[in-house]
């Protein structure tokens, strides 16, 4: 029996890469995102990827979602994002609001909507994607930073909640890792911006990286469950230590 695995925020980064390897580990892959013209190109290059348009913050989405699906054995909550780098004293709530929205209620709508088949398939596993702005405070991460330290606290509280039933909840919290869209999204679509987060630092993460370490908790047996992983480039020894070289 072919499992199926959900990947939320698959039309591009780390959901993108993390459907193309659970479609190569053999799961039926179901791609949701907004954006489906993106979704259809992923399936038109990889067999057993099904794409389902998905927007997280709406419920009635999040509702036919899981209404289309007969079995979920992995449910990869991976939509979220950061807008703007403001200081809190600077910042507009109608920013933190979408950011909570999208990174914290969006898990759990797709959470609470998917959770009775996850249980029911004997061996559910839950992948929330946080960060390690989750784990610790920087200036500039505000709303990001609350939301992620938000869906780390739901990870550990379902984790708890759920113990005696057979699903794996599975907090995975990737440091800097360069993507085609995020430090853009942060930025409001401010390239040099963007792309100075990433300058001189040798070897960030990519999204195939993460993907990596999320197929691999995946995968393990039943009775091993990986409670956090928190990967970084090497370059980055902590949040605020990075190894930079200067430009030639
Ligand atoms: C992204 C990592 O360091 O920008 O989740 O918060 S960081």
């Amino acid at each position: 029996m072919t499992k199926t695995a959900v990947v939320t925020g698959a039309s591009s980064g780390i959901g993108w890469a993390t459907a193309r390897r659970l479609a190569a580990e053999g799961y039926d892959v179901v791609a949701a995102a907004r954006r489906v013209d993106r979704l259809e190109k992923l399936a038109a290059e990889v067999a057993g990827v099904r794409p389902i348009p998905l927007d997280v913050t709406s419920q009635e989405s999040v509702d036919a979602l899981a209404g289309a699906l007969d079995r979920c054995d992995v449910l990869v909550n991976n939509a979220g994002g950061a807008f703007g780098l403001e200081p809190v004293i600077e910042a507009d709530p109608a920013d933190w609001q979408r950011m909570y929205d999208v990174n914290v209620l969006g898990t759990l709508r797709m959470t609470k909507a998917l959770t009775p088949k996850l249980v029911e398939s004997g061996d559910g596993v839950l992948v929330l994607l946080t960060s390690t702005a989750g784990l610790v405070a920087y200036e500039g991460g505000g709303g990001y930073v609350a939301a992620k330290h938000a869906q780390k606290s739901m990870a550990e509280t379902l984790r708890l909640e759920l113990y005696d039933r057979p699903v794996r909840v599975v907090e995975i919290a990737p440091g800097m890792v360069r993507t085609e869209e995020f430090a853009l999204t942060r930025f409001r679509g401010d390239r040099e911006a963007a792309d100075r987060v990433y300058q001189g630092v040798a070897h960030p993460l990519t999204a195939d990286d993460v993907a990596d370490a999320i197929v691999w908790s995946v995968t393990r047996p039943a009775h091993f469950n990986v409670d956090r992983m928190v990967i970084r480039p090497r370059a980055q020894a902590a949040q605020h230590k990075v190894h930079r070289t200067p430009a030639p």
